[in-house]
C-alpha cells in the first residue's frame, strides 16, 4: 500500500451548514427522536413503518441539501493529490460525492437501500415502506442502507488499512462519541499519524488530537485546505 496518506473522517459537523441538522448538538436529531425507536435493528422489527417515516423524512431533506465550501475544499484537495487522501464519512447524506469527492460510507447512505432477507442492495426510492419490495428476491423487507447502533459499520478492515498508512488523520465535524469511528485517532496515532481535529468545538475526543483548529466547518476547512 501507499505510505503517506491523509485520511480524513467527516461527521454531522460538516453538513450542518448544508442545513441538515446534527445529531447531539443542542436541538439535534437525537433531542428530538429516540434512537431505540429509529435507528435499531429492534425498533425497525417492532415498527417498520415509523423507522421508514423517519428515513424517508431524512432522504427527502438530504437530496434538497447543497454541498457547502468543506465539501468542495475536501474534493479539490483529493483531486490534487490522486489516491493520497481517504475520505471516510459517518455520514449518509451524498454532499461529499455531489461535491465532486470520492468517499467511504461507513454508516451507509440514504440514498440506497438494502433488502433485511437477502442483503440486495439498489438505489432508494423516494419513498419506503413496510411493504416495499426487494426487486431481487421479491420480499416485502426492505429497509435503509444505514448501519444502526448495534450493527456493524461498512469497510472496516479497508479503513484499518488507511489508518495504518497515514501520515495525517484530520476528524472534521464529529462529536466522538460513536465508536468505532470515535476510536480511529488512537489507531492512526499508534500507527505514527500526526493528528488534526476541525471542529466547532470541544469533541469527547479533543485530547487524543496533536493538533486542533476550532471554527465553522465552511472556513477552517477551506482554509487548511488552500
Ligand atoms: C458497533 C447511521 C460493533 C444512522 C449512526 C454502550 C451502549 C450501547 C452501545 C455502545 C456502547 N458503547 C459503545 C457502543 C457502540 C455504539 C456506540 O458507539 N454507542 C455510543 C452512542 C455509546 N456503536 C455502535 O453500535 C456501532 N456499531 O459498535 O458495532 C459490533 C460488533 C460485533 C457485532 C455487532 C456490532 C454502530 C454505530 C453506528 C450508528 N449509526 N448513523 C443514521 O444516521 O440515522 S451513528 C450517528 O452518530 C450519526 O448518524 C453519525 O453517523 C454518528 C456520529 O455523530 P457525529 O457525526 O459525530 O454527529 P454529532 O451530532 O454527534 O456531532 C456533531 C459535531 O459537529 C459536534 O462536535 C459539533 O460541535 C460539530 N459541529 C456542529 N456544527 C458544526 C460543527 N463542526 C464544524 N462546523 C459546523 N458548522
Amino acid at each position: 500500500m501507499q505510505q503517506g496518506k491523509i485520511v480524513i473522517l467527516t461527521g454531522a459537523g460538516i453538513s450542518a451548514e448544508s442545513g441538515l441538522g446534527t445529531f447531539r448538538d443542542a436541538g439535534g436529531l437525537w433531542s428530538q427522536v429516540r434512537i431505540e425507536d429509529v435507528a435499531t435493528p429492534e425498533a425497525f422489527a417492532r415498527d417498520p413503518a415509523r423507522v421508514h417515516d423517519f428515513y424517508n423524512g431524512r432522504r427527502a431533506q438530504a437530496a434538497s441539501a447543497e454541498p457547502n465550501p468543506a465539501h468542495h475544499a475536501l474534493a479539490r484537495l483529493q483531486a490534487r493529490h490522486p489516491g493520497g487522501v481517504v475520505i471516510v464519512t459517518q455520514n449518509v447524506d451524498n454532499l461529499h460525492e455531489r461535491a465532486g469527492a470520492e468517499v467511504l460510507h461507513m454508516h451507509g447512505e440514504l440514498a440506497a437501500a438494502l433488502c433485511a432477507r437477502c442483503d440486495h442492495r439498489w438505489p432508494a426510492p423516494e419513498e419506503m415502506g413496510a411493504d416495499t419490495p426487494c426487486p431481487a428476491c421479491g420480499a416485502p423487507a426492505a429497509r435503509p442502507d444505514v448501519v444502526w447502533f448495534g450493527e456493524m459499520p461498512y469497510r472496516m478492515e479497508e479503513i484499518a488499512g488507511h489508518l495504518q498508512d497515514a501520515a495525517l488523520f484530520v476528524a472534521i465535524g464529529t462529536s466522538g462519541q460513536v465508536y468505532p469511528a470515535a476510536g480511529f485517532v488512537e489507531e492512526a496515532r499508534l500507527c505514527g499519524a500526526e493528528t488534526l481535529e476541525l471542529n466547532l468545538d470541544a469533541s469527547d475526543v479533543s485530547r487524543a488530537f496533536d493538533r486542533h483548529a476550532v471554527g465553522k466547518a465552511s472556513e477552517i476547512v477551506p482554509a487548511w485546505v488552500e
